[in-house]
């Protein structure tokens, strides 16, 4: 197939337009942690500073905003960062007897 499509101008004929490209961005995935009434707090707080990056007082503010709201999100990322963090932190979280999830969903 060509890259051009033909055009037709006002004035004497045919002309050629390049095609548009057809690429799309990725879709970017928030990474999501859920409440539960086991998992110890601090536990949590560490999760998020060191799968996350975050410093000790964001990683409290979030850990909160999961304890009193149900969900919060730990990060926006790609879709194969988002699915390795997913997968690290239950498989964390579960090598310690703790039932944390975390998940993912589009942004
Ligand atoms: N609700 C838990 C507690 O009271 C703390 C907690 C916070 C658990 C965030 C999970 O994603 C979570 N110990």
């Amino acid at each position: 197939m060509s890259d051009f499509e033909p055009f037709h101008d006002n004035h004497n004929g045919l002309a050629l337009q390049e095609a548009k490209p057809k690429l799309k961005k990725p879709p970017l995935y928030k990474v999501i942690l859920l409440n539960d009434d086991f998992t110890p707090m601090d536990f949590v707080v560490d999760i998020l500073m060191e799968f996350f990056a975050m410093p000790h007082d964001k990683a409290m503010q979030v850990m909160l905003q999961v304890h009193m709201q149900g969900v919060g999100v730990c990060g926006t990322y790609s879709k194969d960062v988002a699915e390795t963090k997913v997968y690290l932190v239950n498989e964390y979280s579960r090598a310690h007897q703790h039932p944390l999830m975390c998940t993912m969903e589009e942004a």
